[in-house]
């Protein structure tokens, strides 16, 4: 379902707006864009999610790589940014753009203005935020799309919080995302 969906996001039919993740393409920010689009596609805003990084490089990053078809993603260089509003997620820099809407991250406020909404929480992993945010008991009925979605939730939460290992409790986690894993 969800790689359904980001064949056909692809296209930016209707799209207006894009979350960006970080340069690092990481787990989380790959994982959390997708997701976050996704999420705001089924609330009847047409977003796509927009890798930070070089398309032909990509394939160094194994553990995203394996869970989506790289033809399916949008890279950074594939879009202009400019002619978009943008999300921010897992990460602050408003460099991008100048028409930034919303933020969700789990570093340090910077302090920066978004015009729709800033979500910024100290959590292991941004995918929390996201997680919460999307509600999906209440918000999704398809049992194999909530075990999809939350797959990807449980994957990037382990990675990013060293599968909750308790010498990194509040290092890279905090109760917010056992909760919500
Ligand atoms: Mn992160």
């Amino acid at each position: 379902m969800i790689n359904q969906f980001l064949r056909n996001i692809k296209l930016l039919k209707n799209v207006k707006q894009l979350v960006l993740g970080n340069p690092t393409a990481d787990m989380d920010s790959c994982v959390g864009s997708i997701l976050l689009s996704y999420h705001m596609a089924e609330v009847h805003i047409p977003t796509a999610p927009i890798i930070n990084y070089n398309r032909q490089s990509f394939g160094s990053h194994f553990e995203t790589v394996e869970l989506f078809h790289v033809d399916d993603l949008l890279f950074i260089n594939d879009v202009d940014l400019k002619q978009y509003d943008l999300i921010l997620y897992d990460h602050n820099d408003i460099n991008y753009t100048n028409n930034q809407i919303g933020s969700i991250y789990h570093h340090e406020d910077k302090g920066q203005h978004f015009t729709q909404f800033k979500k910024i929480e100290k959590v292991g992993s941004a995918v929390t935020l996201v997680a919460e945010s999307m509600e999906l008991e209440k918000n999704y009925k398809c049992k194999q799309e909530i075990g999809e979605i939350a797959q990807l939730i449980m994957k990037t939460i382990l990675i990013d919080t060293f599968n909750f290992q308790q010498n990194q409790y509040q290092i890279r986690w905090v109760d917010q995302d056992k909760t919500n894993f």
